[in-house]
C-alpha cells in the first residue's frame, strides 16, 4: 500500500517540527508548502538527509505551488503569523483570516477529501473561516488547541502531584483563549479526580486554582520566554497526535476546536470540545454534562468566540 501523503500547510517553526516528527514517525510522504522560497525546500531537504541515521523512509519535499499537495490524506495548516510578546492571539485576526482564505482554496482545489488541522491563531475563529473557504465536511475540518492546552495541563500537575503524566488525564473545553476552561472535576490523577485529591489533602486548592490559571496563560509564558514567536515543539506533537488517530483509525478521545450541532449547548460554529478521532475524521462530539459553575465559564468562552467570529464576518463578507 502506498504510504499515506501528508501536506503542512506552513513551514515555520511548527511546520518544520512536524515535519521531522511525521518523518521519526514514519507516519507518510511529506510535503511541506510555504509561500517563502527556499523554506520548505531547504527543511524538506535537512529532514530527508536525517533519515539514514534516523532509519526512517519517506519522500520529504518542499514546495511553493499548491498542486503539489494534490491528493493529501491529511493538512496541517500552520501558514500565517505567531504572537510576539505584548500580543494576543487575537491581535492575529486580520493578517491570519487572509492566510486562510488562499489556504482554504488551495486545499480545495488539490487536496478536497483530506482530513485538515488547523493549528493557526487565533484557532477557532480560523478553523471555522477555514472550512468555510475549503467547503470541506465539518467532520474533515478540524483545530487543534485542545490537546496542548491538555498537556500543559497534565504536565503542571504531574509536577506538582510528583507522579507520571501517562497517569494524568486532564480534560479542558471551550476557546483557545484566555476563557479556556480546564475542567477540574474531569481530570484525575490514576482515575481519582482532581477535587478529591483535594480532599485527601495531596494538594491544596490554592495550588491547585495557580496551575488551572498557569495552563490558561501556558501559551503566553512561552512567547515570554521565547520572545521572537511562540511554542511550537509541543503544539506540532498534539497535532501529530491528532493525525496519526486519523491514518491509523484510532478512534482517539481527545479534545479539539470542532464543529457543534447542538452539543453542549453550542450550535453551527466551532469550539474546544471533546471529541473522537477515527478514519472518518471527527467521528463523534461529546455531549458532555457540565457543571453550572462550568457551564458559566464555557459559556463565556463560547462568546469570545463568537466576537471573533463577527469580526472575522466584518472583514470577510463571504463568510456566514
Ligand atoms: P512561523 O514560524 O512564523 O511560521 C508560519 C509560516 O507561515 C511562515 O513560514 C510563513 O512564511 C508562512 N506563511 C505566511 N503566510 C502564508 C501563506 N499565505 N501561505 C503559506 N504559508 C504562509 O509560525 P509558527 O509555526 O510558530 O506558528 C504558526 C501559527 O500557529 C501561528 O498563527 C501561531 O499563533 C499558531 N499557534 C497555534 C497554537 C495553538 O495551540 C492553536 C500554538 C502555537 C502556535
Amino acid at each position: 500500500m502506498a504510504r499515506p501523503k501528508i501536506a503542512l500547510i506552513g513551514a515555520g517553526q511548527i511546520g518544520g517540527t512536524l515535519a521531522h516528527l511525521a518523518a521519526i514517525k514514519e507516519l507518510g510522504d511529506v510535503v511541506l508548502f510555504d509561500i517563502a522560497e527556499g523554506t520548505p525546500q531547504g527543511k524538506a531537504l535537512d529532514i530527508a538527509e536525517a533519515g539514514p541515521s534516523e532509519k526512517f523512509d519517506g519522500s520529504f519535499t518542499g514546495t511553493n505551488d499548491y498542486a503539489d499537495i494534490a491528493g493529501a490524506d491529511v493538512c496541517i495548516v500552520t501558514a500565517g503569523v505567531a504572537r510576539k510578546p505584548g500580543m494576543s492571539r487575537d491581535d492575529l485576526l486580520g493578517i491570519n483570516l487572509k492566510v486562510m482564505k488562499s489556504v482554504g482554496e488551495g486545499i480545495k482545489a488539490h487536496a478536497p477529501d483530506a482530513f485538515v488541522i488547523c493549528i493557526t491563531n487565533p484557532l477557532d475563529a480560523m478553523v471555522w473561516a477555514l472550512q468555510q473557504f475549503s467547503g470541506l465536511p465539518t467532520n474533515k475540518v478540524v483545530g487543534m488547541a485542545g490537546v496542548l492546552d491538555s498537556a500543559r495541563f497534565r504536565h503542571f500537575l504531574a509536577v506538582e502531584f510528583d507522579v507520571s503524566m501517562r497517569d494524568v488525564s486532564a480534560f479542558v473545553l471551550g476557546g483557545h483563549g484566555d476563557t479556556m476552561v480546564p475542567s477540574v472535576r474531569y481530570s484525575t490523577v490514576g482515575g481519582i479526580p482532581l477535587p478529591d485529591l483535594v480532599d485527601m489533602g495531596w494538594t491544596t486548592q490554592d495550588k491547585l486554582d495557580a496551575i488551572v490559571q498557569r495552563t490558561r496563560d501556558g501559551g503566553a509564558e512561552i512567547v515570554g520566554l521565547l520572545k521572537t514567536g511562540s511554542a511550537f515543539y509541543a503544539p506540532a506533537t498534539s497535532a501529530i497526535e491528532m493525525a496519526e488517530a486519523y491514518l491509523k483509525d484510532q478512534k482517539r478521545v481527545l479534545p479539539c476546536a470542532a464543529y457543534c450541532n447542538g452539543e453542549i449547548g453550542v450550535k453551527g460554529m466551532y469550539v474546544g470540545v471533546p471529541t473522537v478521532i477515527g478514519a472518518n475524521g471527527i467521528e463523534k462530539v461529546i455531549d458532555v454534562k457540565l457543571s453550572k459553575d462550568e457551564q458559566v465559564m464555557f459559556d463565556k468562552s463560547v462568546d469570545a468566540v463568537k466576537g471573533l467570529m463577527e469580526a472575522c464576518k466584518g472583514i470577510d463578507s463571504t463568510l456566514a
